[in-house]
């Protein structure tokens, strides 16, 4: 759509904003929970913290950073696409929201190229991209680019789906969800990296909106169109195992790696994520378009 008409100025019709949708209450959650300033976070136990780790420690810790701040990155340039869609349907509550959404995946690389820059330190920055293994290359070089960008020339209800399962379902859903679960299940009992650790529980909060988004997109799509549902499940098959193989990479051939996290326990998070994604997205079979349009964050996950 390259001109409008006044009546695809939504705000200026007689009814306004649907405030009853899902997307604008997600929006009024960001407003209230997405402000956090990754700049405010203090460090300062972190860098005392981490002079006294080993270096099998620090690999750990470098080897997740590393995958989420450029993973953020990717998330945050990434995302243009899908607003750039929701917009040309007309659709501004989640234009709006994936507005939200955005600001927050700019704050999430700030936030941990920040603590590179004033844990670690730049002068041991050298070679970070080594810690990006052949499967996370998959995910973020070549899948995320690739199922979004398209989507400027394809914004079919297949390519969304294709786009969506890969960004909120594979990325944000598994593998980012996986992330925090390590980062809490090495440093909380350990008391570790406070500051870290406070970043990564507001991350994950923001995250949990933005896989309600992606999960409430696909079952609207769904709703609509049943045969979407087969699209949904293949897009994740494909996915899963390159998802798993990321967590391989995280361990480097080690079953049980620093801080006395254990391979089998990450692997078995995943898939239980997959599960619980794929669970939700089919409830889309039995609902009607307007039951997804008014279902409650809370029953995705939100809080
Ligand atoms: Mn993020
Ligand atoms: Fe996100």
């Amino acid at each position: 759509m390259t001109t409008r008409t006044a009546q695809d100025y939504r705000s200026i019709t007689p009814m306004g904003l649907d405030r009853s949708i899902l997307p604008w209450r997600l929006y009024q959650k960001a407003k209230k929970w997405g402000i956090w300033d990754p700049a405010a976070l203090d460090f300062s136990q972190d860098k005392e913290d981490w002079k006294g780790f080993t270096d099998e420690e620090k690999g750990y810790i470098l080897r997740l950073v590393s995958m989420f701040v450029a993973g953020e990155e990717s998330v945050t340039l990434d995302l243009i696409p899908l607003a750039d869609a929701m917009a040309k349907e007309g659709r501004t509550e989640e234009a709006m929201f994936l507005t939200a959404f955005l600001f927050e995946e700019a704050k999430h690389v700030e936030f941990f190229r920040t603590f590179l820059n004033e844990v670690v330190g730049v002068d041991q920055l050298h070679e970070l991209e080594g810690n990006l293994g052949e499967n996370y290359r998959r995910i973020f070089f070549e899948e995320l680019p690739q199922a979004m960008n398209r989507l400027y020339t394809d914004p079919s209800p297949v390519a969304q789906i294709e786009a969506s399962c890969t960004y909120q379902m594979c990325v944000e859903g598994v593998l980012a969800e996986t992330g925090y679960h390590a980062f809490f299940s090495m440093l909380e009992k350990n008391k570790k990296l406070p500051g870290l650790l406070e970043g990564v529980g507001y991350t994950k909060r923001d995250e949990s909106r933005h896989i309600a988004y992606g999960q409430y997109l696909i079952q609207r799509l769904i709703s609509v169109d049943r045969s979407l549902w087969k699209v949904a499940q293949k897009r994740i098959e494909h996915l899963l195992p390159i998802a798993v193989g990321v967590v391989h990479e995280i361990f480097q051939g080690q079953e049980v790696g620093a801080f006395g996290a254990r391979k089998e326990d990450f692997i078995q998070y995943a898939t239980k994520q997959f599960q619980i994604r794929m669970d939700n997205l089919e409830r889309a079979l039995t609902r009607s378009v307007e039951e997804i349009y008014h279902q409650r964050e809370e029953e995705l996950g939100v809080y």
